[in-house]
């Protein structure tokens, strides 16, 4: 018969070994560790869905290191989980400080919002700034300015690499949009990342780049031209940070998970 369930009997049934506490790190192993966020706190925050837009989230639910986030007015099932440290969350008042754009908790018009007004009417705390990590001011990109034009893979889409732009700066990363594409396929990265090259990329490896949404003649896209147009500059070559290469060649075989069915190898 069933004596209640325990680790010390299970690993035993199931002869199995715990995953040893080194190859954790340190907030993984220690629960609550660093995470000072309780249920009820107020921030800003990325939306998953739309990283170029920043909401005002509530802490739902807080599971050690993680915690589940509820955009202010908006249904249950938009909450999201993430990290206590992660880079998507400001307190109160980062977007005003920033000059970003903050999406009022629904049913509020964006110039009636004020934190101070918010806090008093739903009786609630923000997130203390504490709270929050600190980013590393010495690791600021330089050369991805505001509008600077590049060549970027679109990861939704991964065999296509795009004309893209950066449309925000936020300590030591960009946002990547897609020109004339919705910001459902925007993402934020930094100048080492794989999936961003300088203007010519493409042309220079033999690749073909995606031109903007409805570009019209898109077979003759020319980057002389479109920056023209667009009164737009390329982010020069130097900013991109390139990460060693690998030696990997066209057709090479290896195994690979799947990622769609993990347990397939
Ligand atoms: N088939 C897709 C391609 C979208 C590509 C967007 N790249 C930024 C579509 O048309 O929706």
């Amino acid at each position: 018969k069933k004596e209640g369930w325990s680790w010390a009997s299970y690993l035993e049934e199931q002869k199995a070994v715990a995953a040893p506490l080194n190859l954790f790190q340190e907030y993984q192993a220690v629960s609550q560790h660093r995470n000072g966020f309780k249920v009820g706190m107020k921030l800003e925050g990325i939306d998953p869905q739309h990283p170029s837009m920043y909401f005002i989230l509530t802490v739902a639910e807080v599971c050690g290191y993680r915690m589940r986030l509820h955009f202010d007015g908006y249904s249950e099932c938009h909450d999201f989980w993430l990290n206590a440290d992660s880079p998507n969350i400001h307190p109160a008042g980062w977007a005003e400080e920033t000059g970003h754009t903050l999406q009022p908790p629904k049913g509020y018009k964006e110039e009636e919002f004020s934190w101070t007004n918010y806090l008093r009417i739903t009786k609630a705390q923000a997130a203390p700034q504490h709270l929050f990590v600190t980013p590393n001011n010495n690791a600021v990109p330089t050369g991805f300015q505001v509008g600077t034009k590049l060549e970027a893979v679109d990861r939704m889409n991964p065999s296509l690499i795009c004309v893209a732009t950066v449309t925000d700066v936020v300590d030591n990363r960009f946002l990547v949009h897609f020109d004339n594409w919705d910001d459902t396929y925007d993402y934020w990265c930094d100048p080492s990342s794989p999936y961003i090259h300088p203007v010519g990329w493409c042309q220079e490896h033999g690749k073909p780049l995606t031109p903007p949404q409805d570009y019209p003649d898109p077979d003759s896209f020319s980057w002389e031209k479109y920056l023209m147009e667009t009164r737009a500059s390329a982010v020069p070559a130097w900013a991109f940070k390139v990460r060693p290469p690998h030696s990997f060649l066209v057709n090479m075989k290896l195994e690979a998970v799947d990622r769609r069915t993990p347990s397939l190898i």
